[in-house]
């Protein structure tokens, strides 16, 4: 049994040039393996506490304080301890932190050294992380899953706070749902994005990109944008609703001021009820098939009418409506809203309480789809999870920008490299 012997985290950047924390962890048997974690922009309220400095340095985004944490608080703690014990190391470090939102020692510095713990423990065993991963759910759950390769969703589309153009919806993806494998998935989302950018130009739109790489041009309409995706999709010789589905991610608590739904973009208020029949008018018209955060974190009542209206013919996705949190979960699978959850381990800030929670959809009839966060890194332990734990669907943004792509290339390895396992369908 090999035990930790050295940690040592720094400060490094995100994609978006902030500051971000990253760890090394290096076993007695010289093994080493670091972690990079991701950071958001349309964060929930209720997310694990991203530790920032406050201070002059980086405009107040500094991750040092949390660094130091790692150095000089959870380092000595977990030396000497066995990496392949995720779930008891994970507790330890909790505790360590002993606050309900991670906020003493930080969830940026908890998750980096969660993450790096499951991947110097893959290296120690000789296994890729992926069926690390399927071990660690067993031992936590009791019970087996089936990995597979996920079915990515892919941000060709940005509005929202993730670009600085006139749409109000966050995120417009696609499905590459009739395609046989995750190689062909690929081919095609490539192909429809080229399309889309030879579109944009030829209406001399810009095809510069917001934060998850996907285009960002300014447009009338949300539906103008769905529109340009279903021509790229044609373009490419492929049949929107048969090989390639629309998804959206409204992020609905950015522009909700209480009462209303306001589309800026579109110049127009909308109250929970007609918002939720502008989404349901949305599916019907076109070949949408899954809508995350379409109503406000907080606007339970917008969710009641959004799942009752349109769950039986499209995924609704909790995204800051759950948080990843298992407590707040429970409490929407109690009230019946929504029918899916994203999963995106820093909102909750370790690997541990991240496959509980995907547990908790497993057994309550929710899929879980594994997410990236707007500011991501070459970290791919996200494509490693989705596969491990058969989520069977990823997003990780636009097939363009190397922070996002690194992912989709970890998965085109994954399926080279075990042709045991297809694409979840
Ligand atoms: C989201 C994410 C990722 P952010 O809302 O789903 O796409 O964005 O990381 O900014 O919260
Ligand atoms: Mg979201």
């Amino acid at each position: 049994m090999s035990k930790i012997s050295d940690i040592k985290a720094i400060q490094v950047l995100d994609s978006r040039g902030v500051p971000t924390v990253s760890c090394s962890i290096t076993l007695d048997n010289n093994i080493t393996a670091k972690s990079i974690v991701p950071s958001g922009a349309s964060t929930g309220t209720k997310e694990a506490l991203e530790l920032r400095d406050g201070n002059k340095d980086y405009l107040g985004k500094g991750v040092q304080n949390a660094v130091n944490n790692i150095n000089t608080i959870l380092k000595p703690a977990l030396i000497g301890l066995d990496p392949c014990e995720q779930s008891q190391l994970d507790t330890i470090i909790i505790e360590i932190d002993g606050t309900s939102d991670k906020s003493s020692i930080g969830a940026n510095a908890i998750l980096a050294v969660s993450l790096a713990i499951s991947h110097v423990a893959a290296k120690d065993k000789g296994i890729e992380l992926h069926r690390h991963f399927a071990d660690i759910y067993q031992n936590i759950t009791g019970s087996k899953v089936e990995s597979n390769l996920p079915m990515p969703m892919l941000n060709i589309l940005n509005g929202g706070e993730h670009a600085d153009n006139n749409i109000d919806i966050q995120e417009f993806m696609i499905i590459p749902k009739g395609a046989q494998s995750f190689k062909e998935a690929m081919r095609w989302s490539s192909e429809i994005y080229q399309n889309l950018k030879s579109i944009l130009k030829s209406k001399k739109l810009s095809t510069a990109v917001g934060d998850e790489g996907g285009f960002a041009p300014n447009l009338q309409s949300n539906e103008e944008a769905i529109k340009l995706i279903l021509e790229a999709i044609e373009n490419s010789s492929l049949i929107p609703g048969k090989d390639v589905f629309i998804s959206l991610d409204c992020a609905a608590s950015e522009f909700f001021d209480g009462e209303n739904y306001n589309l800026v973009g579109e110049g127009r208020s909308l109250n929970p009820e007609s918002f939720a029949n502008y989404l349901e008018e949305l599916v019907d018209r076109y070949p949408i098939i899954s809508i995350e955060d379409g109503m406000d974190e907080n606007d339970y009542e917008g969710w009641r009418i959004l799942t009752e209206k349109i769950s039986a013919k499209c995924q609704l996705v909790g995204d800051d409506l759950f948080v990843t949190n298992k407590t707040i979960f429970q409490e929407g699978i109690i009230n019946n809203l929504a029918n899916s959850i994203l999963i995106k381990f820093n909102q909750i800030g370790s690997i541990t309480e991240t496959i509980e929670t995907i547990n908790m959809a497993n057994t309550n009839d929710y899929k879980s789809i594994i997410s990236h966060r707007s500011g991501e890194t070459e970290d791919t332990t996200i494509a490693d999870l989705a596969v491990g734990l058969g989520a069977g669907q990823i997003k990780t943004g636009a097939p363009c920008r190397s922070d996002r792509v690194a992912k989709y290339n970890r998965l085109l390895w994954i399926e080279e490299e075990s042709p045991e396992l297809s694409l979840s369908q």
